[in-house]
């Protein structure tokens, strides 16, 4: 098939998950990417020297084993930090505890990242995301806000006065 983006892969560096890796590069392959996966544990170093050395169209960030929220803060900083600006997404399951999971996702939409594959359906809408990168840019997408529970910031009622 013919190449159609390029395309770094890589986990944060607590994980040491690596099936999650091969299967990601793979639908990435499916979908016409060139791959580069710099495999479990990632070093942030080895990311931003990958992403400043071979400018990819996208850098896919996977983590499984439910820390992966803070090792992807630490990531984006690290880009930022060094000036490069790289169409990034990030999916698996990056917290311990559901409940934390769209606080997470709205915490790494605000950091930057495109979009936040957590949920039962993320490799459809992922597969969707690549889809309509492939034809339109990968920073053309647009993520769903997360919701905001009123305990986390929200709209809070306001107390009844008597
Ligand atoms: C094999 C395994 C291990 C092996 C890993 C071997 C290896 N070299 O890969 C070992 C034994 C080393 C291990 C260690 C640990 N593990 Co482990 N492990 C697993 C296990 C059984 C299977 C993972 C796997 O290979 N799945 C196959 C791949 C293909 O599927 P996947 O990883 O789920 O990825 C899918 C989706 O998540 C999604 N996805 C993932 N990333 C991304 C990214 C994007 C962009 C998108 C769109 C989608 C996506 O797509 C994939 C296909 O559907 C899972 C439980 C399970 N049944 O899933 C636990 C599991 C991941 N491990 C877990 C934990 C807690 C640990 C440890 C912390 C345990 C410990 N206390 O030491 C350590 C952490 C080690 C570390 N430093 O990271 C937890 C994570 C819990 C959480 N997230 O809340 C799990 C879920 C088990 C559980 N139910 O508690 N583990």
């Amino acid at each position: 098939m013919k190449a159609k983006f390029r395309c770094v892969l890589s986990t944060v560096e607590s994980d040491s998950h690596i099936w999650n890796l091969v299967y990601l590069q793979k639908l990435l392959e499916e979908h016409g990417g060139v791959v580069r996966n710099l495999g479990p544990c990632t070093p942030i170093g080895e990311v931003v020297d990958a992403v400043a050395s071979q400018r990819p169209d996208l850098l896919v960030v996977s983590s499984v084993n439910g820390h992966g929220c803070h090792g992807a803060r630490d990531l984006m900083s690290a880009l930022r930090a060094h000036g490069l600006d790289v169409a990034c997404v990030i999916g698996g399951k990056l917290t311990t505890a559901m409940s934390a999971g769209d606080r997470a996702r709205r915490d790494l939409l605000a950091l930057g990242y495109l979009d936040v594959f957590t949920s039962e359906d993320a490799v459809q809408n992922f597969r969707r995301f690549l889809n309509q990168g492939v034809a339109a840019g990968f920073s053309a997408w647009q993520a769903e806000a997360a919701p905001v529970p009123p305990w986390d910031g929200g709209r809070v009622p306001a107390p009844e006065v008597r």
